[in-house]
């Protein structure tokens, strides 16, 4: 459903999209022009929960089947489907890719770290804001094409949380799991480690909302976005980099911007 991370997208439907893609939403879709960028299989996005969160962003109001209905055809056009705009996501497009995710918050969220380290642990939202925390500010760059100025993200170095958990000499890498119950990425513990890597429970200035991945996600300013993975649950130290989500799927492991995946992006950080 997701066109851009969309799990039928094979060379064909990729022809059929350049060709007819809408004018209305061109100047949001510069991946057309990126040919050479892998397939990008898999996104089984609910299509209710896309409709709905497309039908606020777009038209303000809605939530009918018939007004979904009317929001389809708009872009009939696109055989791909539909792309889910954030209600004031000031850009962004919403991806899960599962149907639902549960909804945590301070009474119930938990961030573990564990794996190769001494001091394994479970954090709170209050214990994660207890820690000194960073606000970044860079552009997001997703590998679809679509990119958002200068946005702020703040939360904790996860540098940060790898020193208090004590990583062990044969570690090199981190997994990340997320409550989604599907969704994971990696890092190399040298990328984990940069200073413009948190674990982050704010973004453009507010508490991180469920559709960014609230109340907690990663956020990887050098890399593309699918790197920063929501509604994150588990960081677990490893021997080796494990392969993501969407890596397993034909992304590049070390998602570096401009220089990665084909594209040539500006750098973000
Ligand atoms: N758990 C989870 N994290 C995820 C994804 C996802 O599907 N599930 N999509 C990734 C991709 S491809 C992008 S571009 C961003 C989108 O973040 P947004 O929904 O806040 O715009 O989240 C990344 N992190
Ligand atoms: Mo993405």
């Amino acid at each position: 459903m997701n066109p851009e991370h969309s799990r039928e997208q094979g060379p064909e439907r990729r022809r059929a999209r350049t060709s007819q893609a809408s004018p209305a939403r061109s100047p949001e879709r510069p991946a057309e022009r990126e040919p050479e960028r892998p397939d990008e299989p898999g996104a089984p996005i609910g299509r209710r929960l896309l409709l709905g969160t497309l039908g606020l962003g777009a038209l303000g109001v809605l939530a009918a089947p018939p007004l979904q209905r009317g929001l389809e055809s708009l872009f009939a056009g696109d055989p791909t489907g539909l792309t889910g705009l954030l209600p004031n996501g000031g850009g962004f497009r919403y991806y899960s890719v599962t149907s639902s995710v549960p909804h945590k918050g301070p009474a119930d969220y938990r961030l573990t770290i564990d794996g190769l380290v001494d001091r394994p642990r479970s954090y709170t939202l209050a214990d994660l804001k207890a820690l000194p925390q960073t606000r970044l500010v860079h552009d997001v760059q997703c590998v679809t094409g679509w990119r958002v100025p200068g946005t702020p993200f703040e939360g904790v170095r996860l540098s940060q949380i790898l020193d208090a958990a004590g990583v062990r000499p044969t570690a090199r890498a981190i997994r990340f799991t997320c409550f989604d119950g599907a969704y994971t990425e990696s890092l190399t513990l040298r990328q984990a480690r940069r200073p413009d890597v948190l674990v982050a429970h704010r973004m453009q200035d507010k508490a991180l909302g469920h559709d960014h991945g609230g109340p907690v996600r990663l956020y990887v300013a050098p890399m593309y976005f699918y790197k920063s993975a929501k509604w994150l649950s588990g960081i677990t130290v490893t021997e080796d980099v494990r392969p993501g989500y969407w890596e397993d799927r034909g992304y590049d492991v070390d998602a570096w911007v401009g220089r990665s995946n084909g594209r040539d992006d500006a750098p973000t950080s």
